[in-house]
């Protein structure tokens, strides 16, 4: 009965739908089990330009959030299948909840049921009947902190990279969705070669000019639905979700070839530099991934034994 009421509502995005969404995109995910004001919501919010995804049952909602990592949820407390409220503990109690703000829209708006709600760890709290305009204040006002929040927390800030913190998060959440779905991911590991000498014969705000370069280079290349990690000093985690160890490979050969293409102005000429690279393809969520990164190392450093600007599978 649950689904039929999901079809009815007629929100649910195909999952094609949603990896296309872009970075500027942004997706809010709405739980309420009555398909009128999910309507009202979905037509209201894509008129100003989010993407909307909407869940009638908690159970839904809860698989949408880890799939998909809404940039705000809108949150119903009365649903078919659990209190709102636990739901909202579920998502929050999750290492991987991502600052995602949860703004609680319920008709019901006793103090005590408001007071449990912020205690839990919902942002806002909106009483049903709503003013569109102040919804769409609310959600622009916690979008905007929670990406200031984000990127301080979770951005290299040389690169632009994300950071070590993020790479634990994503796979945990990964690794969940790997188990659900079996699907595959390649993990692979790039490090700059001869690095050092870049910063002995340049400097090192020159070598950090190269690094910042290569991973807007890396960034600039992938999909959205890629992730770039800067794991060490000049040493980087790319994580491909859906993707074969054969694919992994083609893609990471095409970056080869192209940033041996790039170079880098400096006093003493131009520079150009390479790198090397392994791959795993990620496919048992019950190997460690410690077991997985270190596979990854393995592979590269048989890349650089073999003479480096080069990838190992
Ligand atoms: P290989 O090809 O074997 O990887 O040689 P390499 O010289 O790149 O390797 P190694 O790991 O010995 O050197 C890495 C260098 O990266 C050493 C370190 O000073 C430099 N490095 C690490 N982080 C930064 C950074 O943030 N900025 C700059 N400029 N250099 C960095
Ligand atoms: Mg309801
Ligand atoms: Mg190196
Ligand atoms: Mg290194």
């Amino acid at each position: 009965a649950d689904v039929e009421l999901e079809e009815k509502a007629g929100v649910q995005l195909e999952t094609e739908d949603v990896e296309k969404v872009t970075e500027n995109e942004k997706l809010i995910l709405v739980v309420d089990d009555d398909i009128t004001m999910v309507n009202y919501l979905k037509e209201n919010l894509e008129n100003q330009g989010y993407m909307v995804l909407a869940a009638v049952t908690g159970e839904k909602a809860l698989q949408l959030f880890y799939d998909h990592k809404p940039d705000c949820i809108l949150l119903d407390l009365h649903l078919p299948d659990q209190n709102g409220l636990e739901l909202l503990e579920t998502i929050l109690g999750k290492s991987h909840s991502y600052f995602i703000p949860i703004i609680i829209i319920s008709s019901d708006d006793r103090k005590e049921t408001r007071i449990k709600g912020y205690e839990i760890g919902a942002v806002d709290f909106l009483a049903k009947p709503f003013a569109f305009d102040e919804l769409k204040a609310r959600i622009e006002n916690r979008i905007r902190y929670k990406e200031l929040i984000s990127n301080a927390v979770l951005l290299d800030e040389l690169t632009g990279a994300f950071n070590r913190k993020f790479f634990n998060m994503e796979l945990n959440r990964y690794l969940y969705e790997l188990n659900r779905r079996k699907d595959i991911l390649s993990l692979v590991i790039l490090d700059l070669d001869h690095f050092k000498r870049v910063n002995d014969t340049y400097g090192h705000n020159i070598g950090d000019v190269v690094l910042r370069g290569f991973a807007q280079f890396i960034m600039a290349n992938k999909r959205s639905s890629d992730y770039l990690i800067r794991y060490g000093g000049e040493e980087f985690i790319l994580l491909l979700p859906h993707t074969k160890r054969e694919d992994a490979e083609i893609f990471i050969n095409r970056l080869l070839a192209d940033f041996a293409a790039v170079s880098f102005p400096t006093d003493k000429g131009s520079l150009s530099i390479t790198f090397s690279a392994g791959i795993v393809e990620v496919e048992n969520p019950n190997i460690p991934i410690e077991d997985y990164v270190k596979m990854a190392d393995q592979a590269l450093y048989q890349a650089k034994d073999l003479g480096r600007n080069q990838v190992i599978v």
